[in-house]
């Protein structure tokens, strides 16, 4: 593919065929942090954005690099490549590995190694990388280096097609020490020994003709589906709610709708609409006159966000059935499922049954009595009426202190379904769960561990992939709601070099000094509080000003509701923050 010249090394060589087969097989995002045994993949990854094929993004930190890598898939569903020298920069990638492997997302990381002689004898910067990543990876291939040798080149081809094939889950990877690997969408690492000289000149012109004649297979994850996997029928019968976790998606609604169920949908699920919907689930759920009278719950996605579902799943009194669980792990609470399946569809007389009195009946009570209690929120409350112009209790109401309610109820409603929205594991996103109405927009959060990490780089992820296409959605604003202390657990996360694209990004901060969710532990009822605050909630006081302008965001405060409501509804902008304070 490259103009040859002497003294070709052939870690570049082996680098140009990987990385171009990559792309004709459909990638287009790399994450590429800098080092020195990867340096061959770093140039031909510079040529290949030179001319036009890849989107490029250079990071400095291998963990925050894997967060930015999985937050582009998760909006493209295509895998992006991760590019890492070797020894503590590949350990970096593990916290987003996890996630991707729990959530189900694709992920392709390139770990430059040491050859097999510099290996276990103390070389600088040499780790056992190969199986670092445990369980956790679809697979894992440690490719000894490349020797200029006749067929390496279409070694690399093949290798490239078996890691996108592997990402995608489209092949399950055979048995390991830990049973046999999920299949499904997850991360993959090719661990890549490179022998001196590490590189040598290349220069691409786009005109290399396809290195192998097969057609273009697509790097778009398409479901591994066997025959046997066909819909579950779903037959009418005891009374029935349809839960929709994270990342259910628009089929349990769907599903919900055609069976005339009430929808118990998370905000991240993908599902938060349509008219069977039950935003106050978990208010409900308690409820014995609407909890207690289930009998059978279908469960699609992860449900991750309330004690109220898990605990339902538990009743010897219900059927359980969970219906495409994303990640490696299917949700079983209690070990009480009674059938899995990869998709369901209601049968033809639960269909029927949607329209008997008793099944509308049913869903009616829920879907009403949800919408009452919405309604019902003092919290959100409208502005008081003054037909003579803006009264004394319009002008307290607009200049009222932002709380939790208000800041996810206001931002819920300046999102649009061009826009995407971006949710840390906090408060914040349980406060959304439990009160924002059914709205047809794109949500996302980081739920297949939950970790306050990587949060910033997701977010950025997430943008930069959706801003970059033709399609309509790419004009809308990616909003991030997160705590103060995940944005500082990845503040790393907001240095974006020059020449790096500028994400279309509004982090939103919740800032109450610490992590208030502790708050709400059982816990802090009993133990000191002087304790609590140190251990748990651990206080900080960044001046988050300060952060922003050193790493060059934009940065603004809302403290009222009317100012909270200008920073929400201004035009999309490039990378800012937005710091609203909250009271503990
Ligand atoms: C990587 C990681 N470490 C620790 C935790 C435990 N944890 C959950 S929430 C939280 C604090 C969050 O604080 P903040 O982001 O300020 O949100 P708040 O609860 O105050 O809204 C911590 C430390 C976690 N989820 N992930
Ligand atoms: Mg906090």
């Amino acid at each position: 593919m490259a103009e040859s010249a002497p003294g070709d090394s052939p870690a570049t060589a082996f680098s140009v065929a990987l990385l171009g087969e990559f792309v004709r097989l459909g990638v287009r995002d790399v994450v590429l942090c800098p080092g020195s045994r990867s340096q061959a993949l770093a140039l031909a990854c510079a040529e290949l954005e030179r001319i036009g094929r890849i989107r490029l993004h250079v990071r400095l930190d291998e963990r925050g690099a894997g967060f930015l890598a999985l937050g582009m898939a998760v909006e493209t569903g295509v895998p992006a490549l991760v590019i890492t020298t070797s020894g503590t920069a590949v350990a970096n990638l593990h916290p987003a590995v996890l996630e991707a492997h729990h959530s189900g997302v694709p992920m392709i990381l390139l770990t430059a190694d040491r050859p097999d002689e510099l290996r276990g004898i103390g070389s600088n910067q040499t780790t056992v990388q190969p199986g670092l990543f445990g369980g956790a990876v679809r697979l894992s291939v440690d490719e000894p280096a490349p020797v200029g040798g006749s067929g390496e080149q279409r070694g690399a081809l093949a290798l490239a097609r078996r890691a996108l094939e592997a990402a995608a889950g489209i092949k399950s990877t055979g048995i390991t020490s830990t049973g046999i690997r999920p299949a499904g969408p997850g991360p993959v690492q090719l661990n890549l020994a490179f022998r001196e000289p590490l590189s040598s000149a290349v220069t691409l012109t786009g005109d290399e003709p396809p290195a192998e004649a097969d057609p273009p297979a697509s790097a778009r994850p398409e479901a591994d589906r066997p025959a046997s996997d066909r819909p579950l029928a779903v037959a009418a019968g005891p009374r029935t709610v349809v839960i929709a976790g994270h990342a259910a998606g628009p089929a349990a609604e769907e599903f919900a709708r055609a069976g005339g169920w009430p929808l118990l949908a998370e905000v991240s699920s993908g599902a938060r609409f349509g008219p069977t919907l039950v935003a106050a689930y978990r208010e409900l759920l308690r409820d014995p006159d609407f909890g207690g009278r289930i009998e059978r719950a279908i469960v699609f996605g992860h449900p991750t966000l309330s004690r109220e579902i898990p605990a339902l799943l538990q009743r010897g009194d219900v059927e359980a059935i969970v219906v495409a669980s994303p990640g490696a792990e299917r949700y079983n609470p209690g070990h009480r499922v009674a059938h899995f399946a990869a998709a369901a569809r209601p049968d033809e007389e639960a269909a029927a049954a949607a329209a008997t009195p008793e099944a509308r009946e049913w869903l009616g009570r829920w879907v009403m009595t949800s919408r009452q209690i919405l309604a019902a929120d003092p919290a959100l409350a409208a502005a008081p009426i003054d037909e003579r112009g803006i009264g004394r209790a319009e002008l307290a109401f607009m200049r009222a202190p932002v709380t939790r309610p208000m800041l996810v109820d206001t931002l819920w409603r300046a999102s649009w379904p061009h826009d995407r929205l971006v949710l840390g594991a906090s408060r914040l996103i349980r406060e959304a769960d439990s009160r924002v109405p059914g709205k047809k927009i794109s949500v996302h959060a980081n739920r297949g561990l939950a970790g306050i990490d990587g949060t910033v780089a997701t977010a950025i992820g997430i943008a930069l992939a959706g801003q970059a296409g033709p399609d309509p959605r790419s004009t809308g604003t990616t909003r991030l709601l997160l705590g103060d202390l995940a944005l500082l657990h990845d503040a790393g996360s907001l240095l974006l070099a020059p020449g790096e694209p500028l994400p279309r990004l509004q982090v939103i901060v919740g800032n109450d000094g610490g992590g208030s969710i502790f708050d709400g532990l059982e816990v802090a009822a009993s133990a000191p509080a002087a304790a609590l605050d140190r251990v748990l909630f651990t206080p900080q006081r960044v001046d988050l000003s300060a952060l922003a302008s050193a790493y060059g965001w934009e940065y603004s405060r809302a403290a009222t509701r009317s100012e909270l409501e200008r920073a929400l509804t201004g035009p999309p902008r490039g990378p800012s923050i937005l710091e609203v304070p909250l009271a503990r």
